[in-house]
């Protein structure tokens, strides 16, 4: 299998995460986003969402959407599982992944795309949208550190997709001044712990922080 990606994005890096702590190190097709590789007839003809990443098969097949490509990945290859294992474990799972999605990653995604400088070209900008979704964000990151006070990963005690949805979030969207904050050790301590791992490195290189 091949993964299409664009190399440290939230999305490809999230993939390349979770490949990583399967043992998996796919072939590697790179898009260039910038040169908007992937706004040409024929990656929107192969790929369903005309985004980055997707995974092409060997038949040919190609899958994308982050969380479809690691789903099949997962029922490909149980172990570790990331998905967690018992029906109460895959729906709490399920639920933090969720939350992770659409509480952190997205406002920050909004907060990037409608503050940063570099994103003016490619976004009709609403600077106080975007400020008002950093606000979102920074507050769910305090929540979290809470919550990380008492169990080591965001869904409880193993490393699941939830972790590396949040991680990927955070470390991308540092460019918006996204990250633990000094009086949150919880959250520090749970970063440290992702980004030491090997399958950071597969996702970012030596910039893992
Ligand atoms: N829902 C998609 C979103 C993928 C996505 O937004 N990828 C970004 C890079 S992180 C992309 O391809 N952006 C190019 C664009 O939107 O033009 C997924 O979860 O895979």
């Amino acid at each position: 299998m091949k993964l299409i990606g664009a190399p440290g994005t939230v999305s490809t890096a999230r993939v390349d995460y979770f490949l990583a702590e399967k043992g998996l190190k796919p072939d590697t097709e790179v898009i260039d986003l910038r040169a908007a590789q992937h706004k040409t007839p024929e990656y929107r003809a192969r790929v369903a969402n005309g985004r980055t990443p997707a995974l092409e098969l060997d038949d040919g097949t190609i899958l994308c959407e982050t969380m479809a490509i690691c789903r099949y990945v997962e029922a490909l290859h149980p172990e570790p599982a990331l998905f967690g294992v018992t029906p109460l474990q895959q729906g709490q799972v399920e639920m933090w992944n969720r939350i992770m999605e659409f509480e952190v990653m997205v406002p920050m995604a909004m907060c990037f795309r409608h503050t940063h400088p570099g994103m003016k070209l490619a976004e009709d900008q609403v600077p106080e949208w975007g400020e008002k979704q950093r606000v979102a964000a920074t507050k769910r990151l305090a929540r979290l550190d809470k919550a990380l006070a008492d169990q080591l990963f965001v869904a409880g005690d193993a490393l699941t997709v939830a972790d590396i949805t949040a991680y990927c979030a955070l470390r991308f969207f540092k460019l918006s001044g996204f990250a633990p904050a000094e009086d949150q050790p919880h959250l520090q301590r749970w970063y440290d712990l992702m980004a030491e791992r090997p399958a950071a490195r597969a996702a970012y290189g030596e910039k893992t922080r």
